[in-house]
Protein backbone atom coordinates (compact mmCIF):
# COMPACT_ATOMS: atom_id res chain seq x y z
CA UNK A 1 0.00 0.00 0.00
CA UNK A 2 2.66 2.85 0.90
CA UNK A 3 5.45 1.16 -1.33
CA UNK A 4 2.89 2.61 -4.29
CA UNK A 5 3.52 6.15 -3.08
CA UNK A 6 7.02 5.43 -1.79
CA UNK A 7 9.19 3.07 -3.03
CA UNK A 8 10.85 0.42 0.06
CA UNK A 9 14.67 0.03 -0.29
CA UNK A 10 15.72 -1.25 2.80
CA UNK A 11 15.29 -4.67 4.04
CA UNK A 12 13.39 -3.59 6.90
CA UNK A 13 11.32 -0.74 5.10
CA UNK A 14 8.67 -3.86 4.47
CA UNK A 15 8.54 -4.58 8.02
CA UNK A 16 8.02 -0.88 9.04
CA UNK A 17 5.12 -0.56 6.45
CA UNK A 18 3.64 -3.78 8.06
CA UNK A 19 3.23 -1.75 11.32
CA UNK A 20 1.94 1.23 9.55
CA UNK A 21 -0.87 -0.63 7.79
CA UNK A 22 -1.77 -2.74 10.74
CA UNK A 23 -2.09 0.95 12.74
CA UNK A 24 -3.86 2.27 9.77
CA UNK A 25 -6.27 -0.78 9.44
CA UNK A 26 -7.25 -1.17 13.22
CA UNK A 27 -7.64 2.43 13.87
CA UNK A 28 -9.20 3.48 10.54
CA UNK A 29 -11.85 0.64 11.29
CA UNK A 30 -12.66 1.75 14.16
CA UNK A 31 -12.64 5.29 13.85
CA UNK A 32 -15.06 5.43 10.74
CA UNK A 33 -17.21 2.67 12.18
CA UNK A 34 -17.04 5.50 15.73
CA UNK A 35 -18.15 8.44 13.56
CA UNK A 36 -20.87 5.79 11.37
CA UNK A 37 -22.35 5.62 14.91
CA UNK A 38 -22.06 8.73 16.17
CA UNK A 39 -23.56 10.75 12.80
CA UNK A 40 -26.25 7.97 13.04
CA UNK A 41 -27.36 8.56 16.71
CA UNK A 42 -27.82 12.12 15.86
CA UNK A 43 -30.15 11.01 12.95
CA UNK A 44 -32.02 8.91 14.79
CA UNK A 45 -32.58 10.83 18.14
CA UNK A 46 -32.62 14.57 16.60
CA UNK A 47 -34.94 16.95 18.05
CA UNK A 48 -38.40 15.92 17.87
CA UNK A 49 -41.93 18.16 18.79
CA UNK A 50 -43.44 16.92 21.67
CA UNK A 51 -40.63 14.08 22.71
CA UNK A 52 -38.57 15.44 25.76
CA UNK A 53 -35.05 14.53 25.65
CA UNK A 54 -33.61 11.88 28.18
CA UNK A 55 -30.56 12.60 30.59
CA UNK A 56 -28.81 9.69 30.24
CA UNK A 57 -25.85 9.64 32.72
CA UNK A 58 -23.91 6.14 31.55
CA UNK A 59 -24.06 4.31 35.17
CA UNK A 60 -25.97 1.69 34.19
CA UNK A 61 -24.79 -1.60 33.42
CA UNK A 62 -26.95 -1.94 30.38
CA UNK A 63 -25.50 1.29 28.82
CA UNK A 64 -21.87 0.58 30.14
CA UNK A 65 -21.39 -1.90 28.03
CA UNK A 66 -21.59 0.14 25.06
CA UNK A 67 -18.02 1.63 26.45
CA UNK A 68 -16.60 -1.56 27.37
CA UNK A 69 -17.06 -3.68 24.94
CA UNK A 70 -15.22 -1.47 22.21
CA UNK A 71 -13.30 -0.69 25.11
CA UNK A 72 -11.89 -4.63 24.97
CA UNK A 73 -12.22 -5.00 21.68
CA UNK A 74 -9.49 -2.00 20.79
CA UNK A 75 -7.32 -2.98 23.84
CA UNK A 76 -7.36 -6.78 21.58
CA UNK A 77 -6.11 -4.60 18.43
CA UNK A 78 -3.74 -2.68 20.39
CA UNK A 79 -2.43 -6.31 21.10
CA UNK A 80 -1.47 -6.86 17.49
CA UNK A 81 0.02 -3.38 17.01
CA UNK A 82 2.85 -3.49 20.17
CA UNK A 83 3.40 -7.01 18.76
CA UNK A 84 4.31 -5.45 15.44
CA UNK A 85 5.83 -2.56 16.33
CA UNK A 86 8.00 -4.37 19.05
CA UNK A 87 9.48 -6.88 16.37
CA UNK A 88 10.10 -3.80 13.98
CA UNK A 89 12.27 -1.91 17.02
CA UNK A 90 13.84 -5.05 17.73
CA UNK A 91 14.98 -5.68 14.14
CA UNK A 92 15.96 -2.11 13.39
CA UNK A 93 16.90 -0.38 16.72
CA UNK A 94 18.19 -3.16 18.96
CA UNK A 95 20.41 -5.10 16.35
CA UNK A 96 22.92 -4.75 13.93
CA UNK A 97 24.38 -6.71 11.21
CA UNK A 98 26.61 -9.05 12.00
CA UNK A 99 30.34 -9.37 10.27
CA UNK A 100 31.00 -8.58 7.05
CA UNK A 101 29.70 -5.26 7.31
CA UNK A 102 30.93 -1.85 5.84
CA UNK A 103 30.84 1.35 8.31
CA UNK A 104 30.08 4.79 7.37
CA UNK A 105 29.97 8.29 9.13
CA UNK A 106 27.43 10.63 8.93
CA UNK A 107 27.88 14.32 10.45
CA UNK A 108 24.97 16.80 10.95
CA UNK A 109 25.45 20.45 11.27
CA UNK A 110 23.81 23.69 10.40
CA UNK A 111 22.99 22.85 7.48
CA UNK A 112 24.38 20.40 5.71
CA UNK A 113 25.07 16.29 5.89
CA UNK A 114 28.82 15.58 5.96
CA UNK A 115 29.57 11.75 4.85
CA UNK A 116 32.95 10.03 5.55
CA UNK A 117 32.78 6.75 3.61
CA UNK A 118 35.65 4.26 4.10
CA UNK A 119 38.20 4.10 0.82
CA UNK A 120 39.66 1.27 -0.99
CA UNK A 121 41.00 -0.17 1.85
CA UNK A 122 37.27 -0.48 3.57
CA UNK A 123 38.57 1.00 6.73
CA UNK A 124 37.35 4.22 8.00
CA UNK A 125 40.20 6.98 9.83
CA UNK A 126 42.74 6.37 6.64
CA UNK A 127 44.07 8.41 4.17
CA UNK A 128 41.71 7.16 1.39
CA UNK A 129 38.53 8.11 3.09
CA UNK A 130 36.09 10.11 0.65
CA UNK A 131 34.69 12.84 2.12
CA UNK A 132 31.43 14.17 0.64
CA UNK A 133 29.25 16.85 1.40
CA UNK A 134 25.51 15.87 1.27
CA UNK A 135 25.88 12.80 -0.93
CA UNK A 136 26.00 9.35 0.81
CA UNK A 137 27.54 6.54 -1.01
CA UNK A 138 26.25 3.17 -0.57
CA UNK A 139 26.17 -0.23 -2.24
CA UNK A 140 23.15 -2.67 -2.80
CA UNK A 141 23.03 -5.74 -0.61
CA UNK A 142 25.53 -4.58 1.94
CA UNK A 143 24.82 -3.96 5.22
CA UNK A 144 26.24 -0.90 6.80
CA UNK A 145 26.73 0.02 10.05
CA UNK A 146 25.74 4.32 10.19
CA UNK A 147 28.28 5.87 12.92
CA UNK A 148 25.89 9.17 13.71
CA UNK A 149 26.74 12.44 15.22
CA UNK A 150 26.07 15.99 14.98
CA UNK A 151 28.35 19.08 15.11
CA UNK A 152 26.19 21.40 16.83
CA UNK A 153 21.97 20.91 17.60
CA UNK A 154 19.53 18.26 17.11
CA UNK A 155 19.53 16.97 13.69
CA UNK A 156 17.69 13.74 12.45
CA UNK A 157 19.32 11.49 9.55
CA UNK A 158 16.54 10.43 7.84
CA UNK A 159 16.05 8.33 4.55
CA UNK A 160 12.55 7.93 3.30
CA UNK A 161 13.00 5.07 0.95
CA UNK A 162 14.25 3.19 3.50
CA UNK A 163 11.98 3.93 6.37
CA UNK A 164 14.89 5.12 8.58
CA UNK A 165 15.32 8.16 11.10
CA UNK A 166 17.63 8.35 13.68
CA UNK A 167 18.62 11.85 16.07
CA UNK A 168 21.50 12.97 15.71
CA UNK A 169 22.50 14.42 19.29
CA UNK A 170 25.49 16.82 20.15
CA UNK A 171 28.57 14.90 22.26
CA UNK A 172 27.09 11.51 21.28
CA UNK A 173 27.72 8.65 18.61
CA UNK A 174 24.89 6.67 17.89
CA UNK A 175 25.23 3.79 15.62
CA UNK A 176 22.42 2.21 13.53
CA UNK A 177 22.22 0.19 10.48
CA UNK A 178 20.41 -0.64 7.43
CA UNK A 179 21.01 -2.46 4.11
CA UNK A 180 19.71 -1.34 0.28
CA UNK A 181 18.28 -3.88 -1.34
CA UNK A 182 17.56 -1.88 -4.59
CA UNK A 183 19.94 0.76 -6.62
CA UNK A 184 18.88 4.73 -7.17
CA UNK A 185 19.17 8.07 -6.52
CA UNK A 186 17.48 8.85 -3.24
CA UNK A 187 16.67 12.04 -0.89
CA UNK A 188 18.11 12.21 2.37
CA UNK A 189 16.42 14.74 4.77
CA UNK A 190 16.83 16.14 8.21
CA UNK A 191 13.85 15.63 9.94
CA UNK A 192 14.43 17.61 13.23
CA UNK A 193 13.65 21.46 13.15
CA UNK A 194 17.43 22.55 13.81
CA UNK A 195 17.30 26.20 12.91
CA UNK A 196 16.47 28.52 10.36
CA UNK A 197 18.15 26.50 7.57
CA UNK A 198 16.42 23.32 8.35
CA UNK A 199 14.84 23.26 5.15
CA UNK A 200 17.68 23.67 3.18
CA UNK A 201 19.12 20.24 4.83
CA UNK A 202 18.58 17.92 1.89
CA UNK A 203 20.90 15.40 0.89
CA UNK A 204 20.82 12.35 -1.69
CA UNK A 205 21.89 8.56 -1.39
CA UNK A 206 23.15 7.14 -4.42
CA UNK A 207 22.30 3.03 -4.00
CA UNK A 208 25.02 1.70 -6.64
CA UNK A 209 26.11 -2.29 -7.85
CA UNK A 210 29.35 -3.21 -5.66
CA UNK A 211 31.42 -2.70 -9.35
CA UNK A 212 29.90 1.12 -9.94
CA UNK A 213 30.54 1.47 -5.73
CA UNK A 214 34.11 0.22 -5.79
CA UNK A 215 34.61 2.53 -9.11
CA UNK A 216 33.53 5.63 -7.61
CA UNK A 217 35.14 5.06 -4.48
CA UNK A 218 38.27 4.53 -6.52
CA UNK A 219 37.82 7.27 -7.75
CA UNK A 220 36.95 9.54 -5.34
CA UNK A 221 39.73 8.50 -2.82
CA UNK A 222 42.18 11.34 -1.62
CA UNK A 223 44.82 8.80 -2.24
CA UNK A 224 43.74 8.52 -5.89
CA UNK A 225 43.25 11.93 -6.20
CA UNK A 226 46.40 12.76 -4.97
CA UNK A 227 48.67 10.52 -7.49
CA UNK A 228 46.60 11.64 -10.43
CA UNK A 229 48.38 14.30 -11.57
CA UNK A 230 51.52 12.57 -11.75
CA UNK A 231 50.16 9.20 -12.31
CA UNK A 232 47.65 9.85 -14.77
CA UNK A 233 48.76 10.52 -18.90
CA UNK A 234 48.53 14.07 -20.22
CA UNK A 235 45.20 14.26 -22.20
CA UNK A 236 46.87 16.41 -24.41
CU1 LIG B 1 19.18 19.48 10.67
Amino acid sequence: MIEHYLIEASTFAGQIDNVINIVGVLVGFWGLLTAAIFFWLLFRFRARDGVASQYITGEEKEQKRFISIPHYLIMVCDIFIIVAAIQAWVVVKQHLPEQPHATVRVIGQQWAWTFVHPGPDGQLDTADDVTMNDELHVEVNQPYIFELSSRDVLHNFSVPVFRLKQDAIPGRVITGWFEANQTGTFDIQCAEICGIGHGLMPARIVIESAEEHAAWIAQQSPTQLAAAPTGAPNAN
